[in-house]
């Protein structure tokens, strides 16, 4: 039948996410949005049919329409959604981050890991990105041999209200983290953050736009240069440099506009739109899944492992050292 998924979380990602369950995605339908500010959860379930609005997360697990979750919350809010998704055993598709530290990340993993099966995956994304998925098959294809380095771009317009110095790390630079992990199969091993003279045009004392050197298990290394007020425009860009070859993708998203003069390229304002296809496809295939009663994508111990690997960011950022990753070893469901 239809899946009923309840959306906790009705901010930007959540509320986008209710209007793509909605209108863009088969074999679902909005049952519940909950969201701690009642009216915030109402705007997004606003035209949705026979769509409950809830303040308390948790009531969603009492609605016998819900057979699934998605869980956009800002990340200190997941681990308490996802315990009570794992105890029901319905199906999670959490937005990134897992959980914001790895302590609770692992926490979740056991839980995951004691029910012997998966339910969850979480939200990276660019994983369901065209250009992302063509270059993870060309590295796969070993045609130009071992991948040695990546260069990233990932810039915002601006940082959102009340964004801190360790979120830099645990909600943007983790994208970094999982697409390097994914790409090349590889644990990041060590972080070192190098931070340029702050930009006036970022908020004071977040210290941004930031360097991070990125070193992996099989000797690879990934610099990133992360500038979350770069004022113009979302950009996020990839270069894997192989040893017989380069490939790049995120230089050219938007639709190329002419005029008296000139002749250019749009840049998307925001991840939203940039990431538009990813995230339709992202939740189509979670949805096709669940319906399935299987689970696909980025799963808990990609989220732990990203989360170790934020926790080694953070300290980096504030030491100016070069910090080293420690995980734990994964339970069997992840190997
Ligand atoms: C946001 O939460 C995201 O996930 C975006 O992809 C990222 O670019 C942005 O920096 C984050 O704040």
């Amino acid at each position: 039948g239809i899946l009923g998924v309840a959306v906790v979380g009705a901010g930007r990602m959540g509320a986008d996410h209710v209007r793509r369950l909605d209108r863009a995605t088969s074999g679902a339908r909005v049952a519940a949005v909950a969201d701690v500010d009642r009216e915030r959860a109402e705007r997004a379930a606003d035209g949705v049919e026979d769509c409950a609005v809830h303040s308390e997360p948790l009531a969603v697990f009492d609605d016998p329409a819900v057979g699934a979750v998605l869980v956009a919350s800002p990340g200190p809010a997941h681990e308490e959604v996802l315990t009570a998704a794992l105890e029901r055993g319905l199906p999670v598709l959490c937005e990134k981050p897992l959980t914001p530290d790895p302590e609770s990340a692992l926490r979740v993993v056991r839980a995951e890991a004691a029910l012997g099966r998966r339910l969850v995956q979480v939200g990276f994304m660019r994983r369901y990105d065209a250009g992302f998925r063509k270059l993870k098959s060309l590295v796969d294809s070993g045609v130009q041999g071992r991948p040695l380095m990546l260069h990233f771009r990932h810039r915002n317009v601006s940082s959102p209200p009340g964004f801190t110095g360790p979120m830099t790390i645990r909600d943007s630079a983790v994208h970094e983290f999982d697409t390097v992990r994914w790409l090349l199969g590889q644990e990041i091993t060590a972080v070192t953050v190098v931070r340029p003279a702050a930009s006036s045009g970022a908020p004071e004392g977040l210290g941004d736009p930031q360097l991070l050197l990125l070193e992996t298990s099989r000797g690879a290394v990934a610099d990133v240069e992360l500038f979350l007020n770069c004022g113009f425009g979302y950009q996020v860009a990839c270069e894997v440099v192989s040893e017989r070859g380069t490939a790049r993708t995120g230089d050219e998203t938007g639709p190329v506009v002419e005029g008296p003069g000139a002749r250019c390229r749009e840049i998307p304002p925001d991840y939203l739109v940039r990431f538009a296809d990813a995230y339709d496809l992202q939740v189509q295939r979670w949805v096709d899944a669940a319906r399935r009663g299987t689970v696909e994508g980025p799963d808990c111990w990609d989220g732990y492992a990203a989360a170790a690997v934020c926790e080694a960011g953070v300290r980096a950022r504030e030491t100016g050292a070069r910090v080293a990753v420690e995980t734990e070893a994964p339970p069997d469901l992840y190997r």
